[in-house]
């Protein structure tokens, strides 16, 4: 799309607002324009003014949250990473078999790149030209892009710096060929299962018939090893999630005291989800001056950061059901920690 590529009408509409950085013939990005933003003071100031208090995770991934989140992918304990790359690594054949045609890659999410060369490897084999779409919220997306940019010749990076639901807007205006969309890291299991459902059905409506749909989910399993993962040892996820304090007190002004806060993460076994909070450790008041907003902790109480929901492989068909998808292959590892589901688009 960076070079050559029609644009029609409507995508030009969609695209005043963002601004187009060419980085090379072969790798731009774009970014929306800083009036079309939601700013972060908007959000924190309605999400820490509730009875209880949270802070969005999509919020977790400014540059040292999204370096502290590549850090928890390389954990032993965080086996999330290593098995999807595991089971991406073994399908790489029997993948390719369903890539009939001349695909675009849609990354929602492009965090590592590991998994996202092993797809760029099945079309570049296959494909003189391979269009990759990175979507991502994080400015990380272009360092990962220009590595993939020179590693790979016939590749066309198009980033797209956005959240995803506004990104998937922009993708709807392409005017493309068959598109291989790709959801992987478990992030769906970030959204609460109705939020999930919507978000499925936002790609579903971003894709046409032929398209297929790549999505990487956390199973259901021992509880020791779900807490272990998000309660690791070098105590990463416990910084990961402290960031989001520093990160107000950077760019709201605020006095937030990183060590008066725990990390907690929990799972709740009804609900298949691990939350994490941060706890008050004493009862104290923070001053978030940007926003004039004075806060008031009592000791123990929690700001929820995050849930991660876990699934089973029925649960996860019953949702294709819902959003229009037909699963057509569902591979997992050895231990069952991890699957990969590949859907192609159903009418609803
Ligand atoms: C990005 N997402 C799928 C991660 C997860 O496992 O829910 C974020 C994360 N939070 C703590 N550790 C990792």
């Amino acid at each position: 799309m960076c070079e050559g590529h029609l644009i029609n009408k409507k995508q030009k509409l969609e695209i005043q607002n963002y601004e187009k950085i060419a980085v090379t013939p072969r790798f731009c990005y774009f970014e929306p324009k800083t009036g079309s933003k939601i700013t972060i003071a908007e959000e924190i100031s309605y999400s820490l003014s509730q009875k209880k208090k949270f802070i969005h995770p999509k919020f977790f991934y400014d540059t040292t949250g999204s370096n502290l989140f590549d850090r928890i992918c390389s954990l032993s304990e965080y086996y999330l990473t290593r098995t999807e790359i595991e089971i991406l690594s073994s399908i790489k054949p029997d993948l390719s078999r369903f890539l009939v045609g001349e695909y675009a890659l849609v990354e929602l999410g492009s965090g590592s790149s590991i998994k996202t060369r092993k797809l760029i490897e099945i079309l570049t084999s296959k494909q003189d030209d391979v269009e990759y779409y990175p979507i991502d919220i994080s400015n990380i997306l272009k360092d990962s892009s220009i590595n993939l940019h020179d590693e790979y010749h016939n590749l066309r990076i198009t980033g797209i710096i956005d959240q995803y639901e506004t990104g998937l807007e922009f993708i709807l205006q392409l005017d493309h060929k068959e598109k291989l969309v790709v959801f992987l890291g478990s992030s769906l299991g970030n959204f609460d299962p109705k939020n999930g459902i919507e978000f499925l059905k936002k790609i579903r409506s971003s894709m046409r018939n032929g398209d297929l749909f790549l999505l990487g989910v956390d199973l259901v399993k021992d509880v020791t090893i779900l807490e272990n993962a998000y309660n690791d040892a070098k105590g990463v996820t416990a910084n990961f999630n402290i960031n989001l304090l520093s990160r107000i007190n950077r760019e709201l002004c605020a006095n937030f005291d990183e060590d008066k806060f725990e990390h907690v993460a929990i799972f709740n076994k009804r609900q298949n989800r691990i939350e994490m909070y941060l706890k008050s450790k004493v009862k104290h008041q923070v001053f978030v001056s940007a926003i004039n907003l004075l806060l008031k902790f009592k000791k123990g109480e929690l700001i929820h950061t995050e849930y991660s929901y876990k699934y089973t492989i029925p649960k996860i068909k019953k949702m294709a059901q819902k959003t229009g998808f037909k699963p057509l292959k569902i591979w997992t590892d050895k231990k069952n920690y991890f699957a990969l589901v590949l859907f192609l688009v159903d009418s609803l």
